[in-house]
């Protein structure tokens, strides 16, 4: 008889824990579905768009929520018009704590750097030409941009205040949109100087200039992910804009999107996992998130105005 309640006992403990695991699994199964894919992505993103009438800078947090307008850009070196500016091109210093951008405000384009909530707007170039596409050293010390101040389209360097601008590249062809290697290496870059539009690395002084597209269409816009082994890109090379990927030596080349419409300008999560980029396929340009394979192609932003352009940085 004890032996029969002591087993009883235990049977009942048994099935205690049992109903107990059950209630956790449920409880983990509906919690898991509750979480949208949106709520997995970490950070914060900076875009252009147009919503409010012209171009300008907003933030959001990476899941999409909080959208936000950064800048209010007038040219004020034209104040009888007072005619509105672009600002555009952002992207996040590697501390995530500001923003460089460039803006037609002051009468020509010129590179801009801010807080990373939109104060302490401050201008960093000051020359009559064209001043465009920073993207910041990795210590965060130095910007690489594109100028037409000696004739055409170069890639140069300065020091984040803007002083000491050194110029890199001299061909007679165009040099756009230097992208700085993570490891403060290379700069890839842009240019046509063999014909057409294709994706170039160089040392971080300017030398060794070597090609890694070999393709009759455009390919531009290069972007290192965060470990350094591999560049994400835009080319027109399957008859649209796409986004692809290769590895940071020029093989490998795969394309990750495959949409009818534009789908450009990727940039990379901090992480690496994802790349952000901006497309078209729903009628206007909107923020687009996927896996760096290509997979789960989300998108971000829903307004009829153009967002586009994004740079990820970590959570505040
Ligand atoms: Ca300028
Ligand atoms: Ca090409
Ligand atoms: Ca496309
Ligand atoms: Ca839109």
């Amino acid at each position: 008889m004890i032996q029969k309640a002591y087993m009883s006992k235990h049977l009942k403990i048994i099935a205690i824990i049992l109903i107990l695991l059950t209630l956790i699994a449920i409880v983990t199964v509906f919690s898991l579905k509750e979480k949208t894919p949106l709520e997995e992505f970490n950070g914060r993103i900076v875009f252009v768009s147009d919503r409010d009438g012209n171009q300008e800078i907003y933030l959001m947090q990476a899941s999409g929520a909080n959208q936000s307008r950064l800048t209010s850009g007038y040219n004020i070196s034209n104040c009888s018009i007072c005619s509105l500016s672009a600002e555009d091109y952002p992207s996040w210093s590697p501390d995530y704590n500001k923003i460089a951008f460039q803006s037609n405000r002051d009468g020509n384009y010129e590179i801009y750097i801010m807080d990373e909530d939109g104060s302490n707007q401050v201008r960093i170039t000051n020359n009559s030409a064209m001043d465009l596409f920073a993207s910041w050293s990795p210590d965060g010390s130095r910007l690489a941009f594109t100028s037409n101040r000696d004739g055409n389209e170069e890639i140069y360097i300065m020091n984040a205040d803007g002083s000491n601008e050194t110029r890199l590249t001299k061909t007679s062809a165009s040099n756009r949109a230097p992208a700085w290697s993570p490891d403060g290496e290379n700069i890839a870059f842009y240019s046509d100087r063999d014909g057409n539009y294709e994706i170039y690395t160089m040392n971080a002084d300017g030398s060794n200039q070597l090609r890694l597209t070999t393709n009759s269409d455009g390919d531009t816009f290069p972007r290192w992910s965060p470990d350094g082994k591999q560049i994400a890109f835009q080319s027109n090379r399957d008859g649209n804009w796409e986004i692809y990927i290769m590895n940071a030596d020029g093989s490998n080349q795969t394309r990750l999107t495959n949409s009818p419409s534009d789908d450009i300008l990727p940039c990379w999560s901090p992480d690496g996992t994802k790349i952000a980029f901006s497309s078209k396929r729903d009628g206007n340009y909107e923020i687009y998130i996927m896996d760096r394979d290509g997979l789960n192609q989300i998108r971000m932003t829903d307004n009829p105005a153009t967002d586009a352009d994004p740079s990820w940085g970590e959570a505040d």
